[in-house]
C-alpha cells in the first residue's frame, strides 16, 4: 500500500471537525487504500473534548488510520504534514465586526503559517476554512513566503454546492445534471453565486430560472443567506454540509475527481484573471486535473449584470486586504 499521508486538522474538536473526521477515516476523501496519519490540533480549553473525539475515532476501527496524534502544540501538529485543513479559528461573537474578527484571527493564521513553513512537508497543501477564510489565506501566505501560494486555497465549495443544489431543486432535476454554476469572490455575503450560466444536460436554463431579474431577486440572495437560514433553524452554523464540502474540495484538488469534467469553485490567489489584480484569494470556477493542480476557467464572458456583483466582492476583498496588512505590521 502507498506511504501514509499526514493530514493535520486544526480545531479538530469543533463542530466541523466532528463531521469531517469520519469522512477522512472512511477513505471517502483520499481513497480506501490510502493510509493516513491524523494530527489533531486544539487549544487548551478543548483538550478534554478532543480526547473524547479520539476515543470515537478509535472506535471507527478504520483500517486506513495508521496513527492519531491529538495535541495542543502546533509544532507537533504540523510536523511532516502533507495536507493541512485549517478549521480552527476565533469564532465570530455577536457584535463583532469583520475587522474585529480579522484582528483576532491574524495572530492564529500567521503563527500557524510560520510553523507550517518550518516543519511541514515542503509541498504541503493547505486548505483554509476558518473565517474570514479568503483573507486568512492571504495572511497565511504573507507570513510564510516560502510556501507556494498555489498550494494555499480557501473553501467556497460549500457555497458552490448550495448553488448547484438550489438550481436542481428549482428545476426539479438531479444535481448531477446541473453544470456551469460557479461562486465568485469572497466567502461572505458579497459572494456572487453565478447561476445565470447554469446548464441542465448541457442546455442553458436561465429563462427557466426567471431570467436575470428572477435570479437576482431569488436564487442569488437565497444562496448568499443560506448559512443564516441554517443557523436560524439549527441554532448552530453549518457543519455537516461544511465538512462534506471540505471533502469535495480536497478530492477535486488533490485527488482529481473533477465532478465529471464540470468545473468547481475554489478561492485561489488572484493572478489578474477577469481583472482581479494579484494580492487576494478570490473564488473562481476552476478545473482540477488532479495531483494538486488547478486552472482558473478563462472562458466566462461578463455582462454588466455580472460585473456589478464581481466589483462589489472584489472591493470587499481588497478592503479586507488593506486592513489585514495594517494589522500585520
Ligand atoms: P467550532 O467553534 O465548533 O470549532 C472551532 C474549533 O477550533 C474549536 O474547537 C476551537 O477550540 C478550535 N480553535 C480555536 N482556535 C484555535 C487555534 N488557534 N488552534 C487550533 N484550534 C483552535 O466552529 P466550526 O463550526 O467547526 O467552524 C470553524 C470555522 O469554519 C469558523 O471560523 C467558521 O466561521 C468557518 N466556516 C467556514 C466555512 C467556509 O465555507 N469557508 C463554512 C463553514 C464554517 O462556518
Amino acid at each position: 500500500s502507498p506511504n501514509p499521508l499526514t493530514v493535520t486538522i486544526t480545531g479538530a474538536a469543533g463542530q466541523i471537525g466532528y463531521s469531517l473526521l469520519p469522512l477522512l477515516a472512511s477513505g471517502s476523501v483520499f481513497g480506501r487504500h490510502q493510509p493516513l496519519n491524523l494530527h489533531l490540533l486544539e487549544i487548551e480549553p478543548a483538550k478534554k473534548a478532543l480526547s473524547g473525539v479520539v476515543l470515537e475515532l478509535e472506535d471507527l476501527a478504520s483500517p486506513i488510520l495508521k496513527s492519531i496524534v491529538p495535541t495542543t502544540e502546533a509544532v507537533e501538529a504540523f510536523t511532516n504534514c502533507d495536507v493541512a485543513i485549517l478549521v480552527g479559528a476565533f469564532p465570530r461573537r455577536p457584535g463583532m465586526t469583520r475587522r474585529d474578527l480579522l484582528s483576532k484571527n491574524i495572530p492564529i493564521f500567521s503563527s500557524h503559517a510560520r510553523i507550517l513553513e518550518k516543519v511541514a512537508a515542503p509541498d504541503v497543501a493547505i486548505l483554509v476554512v476558518g473565517n474570514p477564510a479568503n483573507t486568512n489565506a492571504l495572511v497565511l501566505s504573507r507570513a510564510a513566503p516560502k510556501l507556494n501560494p498555489r498550494r494555499i486555497t480557501a473553501l467556497t465549495r460549500l457555497d458552490h454546492n448550495r448553488a448547484v443544489a438550489a438550481v436542481a431543486r428549482e428545476l426539479s432535476v438531479s444535481v448531477s445534471d446541473v453544470s456551469g454554476v460557479a461562486v465568485w469572490g469572497n466567502h461572505s455575503s458579497t459572494q456572487y453565486p453565478d447561476v445565470t450560466r447554469a446548464r441542465v444536460d448541457g442546455k442553458p436554463v436561465l429563462d427557466r430560472l426567471g431570467g436575470h431579474d428572477g435570479v437576482a431577486g431569488q436564487l442569488v440572495p437565497s444562496v448568499q443567506k443560506r448559512g443564516g437560514a441554517v443557523l436560524d433553524r439549527r441554532g448552530a452554523t453549518s457543519a455537516m454540509s461544511a465538512a462534506a464540502a471540505i471533502a469535495d474540495h480536497l478530492r477535486s484538488w488533490l485527488v482529481g475527481d473533477d465532478a465529471d469534467g464540470k468545473h468547481v469553485s475554489m478561492a485561489v490567489p488572484s493572478d489578474g484573471s477577469y481583472g482581479v489584480k494579484e494580492g487576494v484569494w478570490f473564488s473562481f470556477p476552476v478545473r482540477c486535473p488532479g495531483g494538486g493542480e488547478y486552472e482558473i476557467v478563462q472562458s466566462v464572458e461578463f455582462d454588466e449584470f455580472m460585473q456589478r456583483y464581481i466589483d462589489a466582492t472584489k472591493e470587499e476583498l481588497f478592503a479586507e486586504r488593506e486592513e489585514a496588512l495594517t494589522l500585520l505590521d
